[in-house]
């Protein structure tokens, strides 16, 4: 038997940073009869500081701006209420946070990412929840550059009790993942979950390779339902340039931003999501097996505030 899964982790008990920076500039705005120049400037500081990113901080100023022009924003009060309806909807633009899954078909996620962006982790994680949730899962070791690599998957298998399809080190990874549909299909395991090597972007014939893995995780009976863009929020905008480069190579369908834990700029969220037309699916807050959840746009813009949530 799996333990219990443990109540899920808040993401407003681990987003104490980002928020931090944010109250550090918005403090006392709410309390203010009327909105100053120097608000305009707190609020873009806190924004740009937060890692929300130059086009979407200009973007929200401009909208709250004319707002306040136009009467419809009165005080600090009213003006904070509008910034966080403003985050919330850029959050919900690029779509829901649901994983894509076809009941009775061989569904197979892919998970890709530069190196250390949290790729391996996050299947651990991925793949406990989904067994938790009643899906028969298997885990292909599609990280055959070095053998840590299928070592490290190995343990998180363990961990959730399901089975992993390993190949040689150094061998061609869209073979594992062919065996691991197959073998998914034979047995009837409904979920695959396939690690890629993390230095795809750099070299066009790796970027071939990724695309191959998708083309042989698509052929029946697999089914690609879920491309999976792994991002580590303390590397910023930088995040943005690397989604870029996989956009081009494989239909990107969802992002999982991980370590948000462990930075002041949890607005790249915003930023994602606005500029790349992209949804973020999941967010991982910790290392534990634990921490990792489906993605909620109130709770986050919530988790960014120091003050109570919006009213109704
Ligand atoms: N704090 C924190 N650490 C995380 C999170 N997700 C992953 N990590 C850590 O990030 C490090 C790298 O994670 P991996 O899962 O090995 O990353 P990867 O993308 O598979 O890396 P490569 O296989 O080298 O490409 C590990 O130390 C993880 O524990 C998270 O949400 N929060
Ligand atoms: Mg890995």
């Amino acid at each position: 038997m799996l333990p219990e899964l443990a109540e899920p982790p808040r993401l407003r008990d681990r987003m104490g940073r980002t928020r931090d920076r944010l109250s550090g500039y918005l403090r006392g705005i709410r309390s203010r009869g009327a909105i100053g120049e120097e608000d305009w400037e707190s609020i873009e500081a806190a924004l740009l500081g937060a890692d929300v990113g130059v086009a979407t901080t200009t973007a929200l100023l401009q909208d709250l701006r004319q707002r306040v022009r136009d009467g419809g924003l009165r005080d600090g009060d009213a003006l904070m209420s509008a910034l966080r309806q403003d985050l919330c909807d850029s959050l919900t633009s690029a779509g829901g946070a649901e994983l894509q899954f076809v009941p009775g078909a061989t569904n197979v996620w892919l998970f890709v990412g530069v190196n250390g962006v949290g790729k391996t982790t996050t299947i651990g994680k991925v793949a406990r929840r989904q067994v938790e949730e009643g899906r028969s899962v298997l885990l292909a070791a599609g990280d055959t550059f070095r053998a840590a690599a299928a070592e490290q998957l190995g343990m998180w298998a363990a961990r959730a009790e399901v089975d992993v399809v390993r190949g040689a080190e150094g061998g061609d990874p869209s073979a594992v993942v062919f065996d691991a549909v197959q073998r998914a299909a034979a047995r009837g395991n409904d979920l695959v979950l396939a690690d890629t090597a993390g230095r795809l972007h750099t070299k066009v014939n790796l970027v071939e390779e990724l695309k191959k893995i998708r083309r042989v995780a698509d052929r029946p009976p697999g089914t690609v339902t879920e491309v999976l863009l792994v991002l580590d929020a303390t590397t910023g905008q930088n995040g943005l340039i690397q989604a870029q480069q996989f956009l081009q190579a494989v239909g990107v369908t969802g992002v999982v931003l991980t370590k948000l834990d462990g930075t002041a700029k949890g607005g790249i969220v915003v930023a994602i999501q606005r500029e790349l037309g992209l949804p973020v699916k999941l967010v991982g807050i910790g290392e534990g097996a634990d921490d990792l959840v489906p993605f909620d746009a109130e709770q986050f813009v919530d988790a960014l505030f120091e003050d109570a949530p919006i009213a109704g």
